[in-house]
């Protein structure tokens, strides 16, 4: 094993601390799951340096056990909308269940998926449940999902922080991003990222902007 120096570290102020993490923490209080996107484009480099800033996450013996597919505007777009509210109008209909529905209704989601079709960017992010070594073995991976969770915080982070609002999709299953994006069955769809601006009279629910305050989260010893 080979070590070398955080050349690149410097200590900060202690109110310089303080005041970039209140500052960060209140940057990303603004972030908004937005449903309704507009249809302007939005330069490849900003979701290339996002998908970038993904692959910084810590993994599980840094094996990096993730693949990002970038879906611009094109013909795959209808199928993969199809094939979204496909799953999307069982989930609504029977698999769902009263208490998932129930869950759900202050955020008013619904089978529809037009933003799929509206965004300029969609990011496919799959989970490589295992690799392959050089000569073909399967080689196991740790912590798959802790790792793919935290870079995916990442992807968001920097969305958000590059001016572009994000809707995490969680189409169920979502067997049929295999096939769109063309991936190995070892790489299991983790979630779908829609990006781009928010249409002009874009709304949110009420609900999603509630957070739990600090002391219903945080408990010190
Ligand atoms: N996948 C569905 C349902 C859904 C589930 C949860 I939990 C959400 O927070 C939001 C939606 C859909 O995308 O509509």
């Amino acid at each position: 094993m080979e070590l070398v120096p955080l050349d690149d570290y410097r200590r900060l102020p202690e109110a310089e601390m303080v005041a970039r993490a209140e500052g960060f923490a209140a940057q990303l209080g603004r972030r908004r799951t937005v449903r309704d996107f507009a249809d302007d484009p939005v330069p490849e480099a900003v979701v290339l340096a996002a998908i970038r800033a993904a692959t910084t996450a810590p993994s599980g013996a840094n094996q990096q056990p993730w693949h990002f597919c970038l879906i611009g505007k094109g013909e795959l777009r209808a199928e993969l909308r199809a094939a979204a509210e496909a799953e999307e109008r069982a989930f609504y209909a029977e698999r769902a269940g009263p208490e998932w529905l129930e869950a759900l209704a202050p955020l008013g989601t619904d089978w529809r998926k037009p933003f799929l079709e509206t965004a300029p960017w969609l990011i496919a992010v799959f989970a490589e449940r295992h690799g392959i070594a050089a000569d073909g073995a399967r080689r196991k991976h740790y912590y798959v999902g802790e790792s793919v969770g935290i870079a995916t915080g990442l992807l968001l982070a920097t969305l958000h922080r590059a001016g572009l609002v994000t809707l995490t999709h969680t189409p169920s299953p979502m067997g049929f991003l295999n096939r769109v994006c063309g991936r190995p069955e070892r790489e299991k769809p983790f979630i779908l990222i829609v990006t781009g601006y928010p249409a002009a009279d874009a709304r949110t629910p009420a609900a999603a902007r509630v957070r739990k305050p600090l002391d219903q989260v945080l408990s010190r010893r």
